[in-house]
């Protein structure tokens, strides 16, 4: 089997409010990768414009998930840091993909479901291609790894069955072209930890989501310290006291939802944090929640601010990282072309 570099890559739609579910889910994983591999992280504003066409704040919201990487601790000379609509490369290699993949490869995806409701002929055929897109995003670079939360698992799949498709239908001219077996590797998610999937604070059956209308079901990373401490205070929980052992979070899906947040804020494992507090009542807990919240948050939300004071500071980390992704992915594109077929000049 051909050998591929090992290549973190990842992505954050900038659709506003960058919530606690987005940090432990997926940025505070980046950070922690950037430690001992090659990462690419994007800023992916043309997955933006698959939910709502025209939205004016698009460029202060791209500004926004930049300076939260860079707030959580991203450092760009070190990693690439860039926004997906300033590399060609992303929209052409979709094409491909979207004559890759199958139509009902992608009428299986759920969160096309979730996303497009019962009004399905209403919603933007980008919605239901999204998953290629971001195929392209991944496999334009060729990368190996893909940090992110529990709901692009399915998405993730698909990413592998499009690499795989291209790899066998193309076998020929890929080992033609002297590429060996495989073009594009079968890459790993990297999904783990108490939170891989947050729960919305007010109903423990939905995941922490951008686009909820209530604010108290997420906390924002921009969020003060006393919005912190009103939302935890009013997130729904029941009415038993806090267990001793996981186990006892079975069919307690609130209960289990700040506990796998708290687990993941301290780097422990839940089973830690219910040794420490199994038998209090949520009050006692919901005040340490707060604290460990304002303290882990805080410092990102106002290193944000002080970021997103200087927009001219971020555009050029994002023109800098947009060149160096950009040649990294004109070689795939010069590669996939001649896979393909196309003649070059
Ligand atoms: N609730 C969550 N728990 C853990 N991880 C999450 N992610 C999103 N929500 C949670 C992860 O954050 C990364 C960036 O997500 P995105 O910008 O692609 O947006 P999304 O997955 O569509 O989720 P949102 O933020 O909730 O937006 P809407 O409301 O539009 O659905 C991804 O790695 C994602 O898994």
């Amino acid at each position: 089997m051909t050998d591929f570099k090992e290549r973190v890559f990842s992505g954050v739609q900038p659709t506003g409010n960058l919530h606690l579910g987005n940090y432990l889910g997926a940025i505070k994983r980046f950070v922690e990768l950037q430690e001992s591999r090659d990462c690419i992280y994007c800023v992916v504003d043309m997955h933006a414009l698959t939910a709502q066409l025209y939205q004016p704040d698009l460029p202060a919201q791209t500004r926004e998930v930049t300076a939260a990487f860079l707030a959580c601790g991203i450092d760009p000379a070190r990693n690439i840091v860039f926004n997906q609509s300033q590399v060609s490369g992303h929209a052409e290699l979709a094409w491909i993909f979207n004559c890759v993949a199958r139509m009902g490869w992608l009428g299986r995806m759920t969160q096309f479901k979730e996303k497009a409701g019962k009004d399905r002929e209403n919603a933007s055929v980008g919605l239901f291609a999204y998953p290629n897109l971001m195929a392209a995003d991944i496999l334009l670079y060729r990368a190996t790894h893909v940090p992110v939360g529990e709901d692009q698992k399915q998405h993730l799949e698909l990413t592998r069955d499009i690499a795989q498709k291209f790899n066998v239908d193309f076998a020929e001219a890929i080992a033609g072209h002297g590429h060996g077996e495989a073009y594009f590797p079968l890459t790993e998610p990297l999904i783990g930890g108490p939170a891989a999937r947050v729960m919305s604070l007010r109903d423990g059956s939905k995941k922490m989501s951008k686009s909820d209308p209530s604010d108290y079901s997420r906390i924002n990373l921009t969020d003060d310290a006393d919005t912190i401490a009103q939302k935890v205070r009013k997130a729904k929980t029941d009415a038993e006291p806090l267990p001793s052992e996981a186990a006892g979070l079975a069919k307690r899906p609130e209960a289990e939802n700040l506990v796998g947040i708290y687990a993941a804020l301290s780097n422990r494992e839940p089973a830690e944090v219910l040794g420490e507090f199994g038998g209090s009542q949520f009050s006692a807990f919901k005040g340490a929640l707060v604290d460990l919240a304002v303290d882990r948050l805080g410092p990102i939300g106002a290193e944000m601010k002080r970021l997103q004071a200087d927009p001219a500071h971020i555009d050029r980390v994002l023109a800098e990282g947009s060149e160096r992704a950009a040649a990294i992915a004109a070689e795939t594109i010069v590669a996939v072309k001649d896979i393909v077929g196309f003649v070059r000049h």
